[in-house]
């Protein structure tokens, strides 16, 4: 089981980033972006000269928080050490974002301070006009010259800066849920909490070393994204990739320019990056993880041949930091997401918090080092209960222990008094080579209640017409029980995704 014991007073940028230069590794590669190459000491240098730039320019005090607004890159990673060196807390946002949801950001984390890349800074200075408690925002990647400019202000400060002795148990990072539909949610993190993830699953399930490059396309604001290619890699005291655009083909070129050993996506990006299969082969690529949302067994098959590398599955929310349920690349089940991750108990229970018998599709719950702490929101009541978290997924689990995802517990479709689960009618239709992307929703029916809609982004070279359509259907009452089958087919251009890749099947219904 994973060491969790930790001292009452930490700050975790000791063990996850000043520890490597103290004991003799900070000539080693830390960071890579297109152009540059930092090593732990650069990190070092550049994060402790931010941390003095908050304290001795920006009033800063442990305890405030600050903004973080950047796509992927070094200078994202360096501020998020130096804040959290400095004692503050890191309010990571994710690049896309309007000025009306950094506005409601900057409200609900009564954020005090805004680092942010000079690129993205339009929509921050339009709702940083309307939040008075902002008192300090700074650019970074500016002109060198700017005396505006993050840069400038770190060259008027020493290159040495002593972390503020935080509590174990500070909060050190907020994180926002990428909650689909009502108002958003912070995650509040301690130190501690950083490290515990980086002791249960990637020593048990990744098992990465100190010369694996880690390249990905979360970004940091995602903590799918912070864990994968900035906790994890640093950790070891490997390397990681920061990519500011990483499509498909940004990835792909970037594995094979810089070596990459380790990837971490989404499975709608497995799928897209698979269709490159002979691209891959050259590389150096060893360990592919998928998290997000399910991994249809069509899409494991399908990376399978076009990498010749298992894929290994983990759901983690932002709610627990990280990845709870996983299987490495001998334990892989096609279908499955895998065991409990050591160091967290798992259990699926119905609706009166009772466990259920072992292939009963119930609700997961989930008990570990780390767990939901919600700020300020009272839906924090419903996600803990009797100190489980309650994640909102449907789960079954079956003999061996293995955890098999149904869907998220309001993607259940229920149509003619039947249950369907959305995910598994996509993942039946993902198996038929006509498919590349798909979504299923429920959509109102007067005589069944629910009607089972697919919307299906056919493969190049296929005709979308009702030829097509009723092959769809009759490889799906195939492929899974028939009462399952889309009654209903659509073809679109692409799906509505969300900026962490998970399908919006709120929004398919409004395409209505
Ligand atoms: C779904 C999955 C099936 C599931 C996340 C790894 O996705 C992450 O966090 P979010 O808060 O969403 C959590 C919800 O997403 N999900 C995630 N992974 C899987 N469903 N199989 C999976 N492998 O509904 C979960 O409740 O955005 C993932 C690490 C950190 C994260 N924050």
């Amino acid at each position: 089981l994973p060491a969790l014991e930790f001292p009452a007073q930490l700050n975790c940028a000791w063990e996850l980033l000043d520890r490597h230069v103290a004991e003799g590794r900070g000539e080693r590669v830390c960071l890579r972006a297109p152009g540059l190459i930092w090593t732990y000491r650069d990190l070092q240098e550049q994060a402790d000269r931010i941390a003095n730039v908050l304290v001795h320019e920006l009033d800063l005090v442990p305890g405030n928080r600050v903004l973080l607004r950047s796509a992927n890159n070094p200078m994202l990673a360096a501020c998020w050490f130096g804040v959290i060196k400095a004692g503050g807390i890191a309010v990571t946002t994710m690049p896309l974002l309007r000025a009306k949801e950094l506005k409601d950001v900057l409200d609900i984390a009564q954020c005090s301070h805004a680092l942010c890349d000079t690129a993205l800074a339009r929509e921050l200075m339009a709702a940083a006009q309307l939040c008075p408690q902002l008192r300090h925002v700074r650019h970074f990647n500016t002109n060198a010259r700017d005396p505006q400019g993050l840069e400038q202000a770190m060259q008027r400060q020493p290159r040495a800066f002593a972390n503020v002795d935080t509590a174990a148990d500070d909060t050190c990072l907020l994180a926002f849920t990428s909650g689909t539909t009502g108002v958003p949610k912070a995650t509040m993190h301690f130190h501690r909490d950083l490290l515990a993830v980086c002791r249960c699953w990637p020593p048990h399930m990744l098992r990465a070393q100190a010369d694996d490059v880690f390249i990905g396309s979360p970004p940091l604001a995602f903590t799918f994204g912070l864990g994968g290619l900035l906790l994890f890699p640093l950790s070891i005291g490997a390397s990681t990739v920061l990519l500011e655009k990483a499509a498909p083909a940004q990835l792909l070129d970037g594995i094979r320019d810089f070596g990459a050993t380790v990837l971490f996506t989404a499975p709608t990006s497995y799928r897209a990056l698979a269709a490159h299969g002979e691209a891959l082969r050259g590389t150096r690529l060893r360990k592919c993880v998928s998290a997000g949302e399910a991994l249809p067994a069509a899409t494991r098959l399908q990376w399978r041949e076009a990498a010749g590398l298992e894929i290994i599955d983990g759901i983690g929310t932002t709610e627990l930091l990280h990845i709870f349920i996983s299987a490495d690349e001998a334990h892989a089940r096609p279908g499955a997401t895998g065991v409990v991750v050591p160091g967290y108990r798992a259990e699926i229970v119905d609706d009166e918090e009772q466990p259920v018998p072992a292939g009963t599709v119930g609700r997961l719950r989930v008990k570990g080092p780390t767990g939901c702490r919600y700020l300020a929101d009272a839906r924090q009541a419903s996600y803990v209960r009797n100190g489980w978290n309650y994640t909102g997924d449907a789960y079954s689990q079956d003999a061996d222990g293995y955890f098999h995802f149904h869907a998220r517990t309001d993607d259940l479709i229920v149509s003619a008094g039947y249950n369907i689960a959305a995910p598994e009618v996509e993942a039946a239709l993902l198996s038929h080579p006509a498919v590349a992307e798909c979504g299923v929703i429920g959509v109102p029916d007067a005589e069944r209640g629910q009607l089972v809609k697919a919307f299906v982004v056919l493969q190049p070279g296929f005709q979308a017409d009702a030829a097509m359509v009723r092959a769809l259907q009759d490889f799906v009452k195939q492929a899974i029980a028939p009462y399952k089958y889309p009654r209903a087919v659509a073809f679109l251009e692409a799906l509505p995704r969300t900026a962490t890749g998970k399908l919006q099947r709120f929004r398919l219904g409004r395409t209505e």
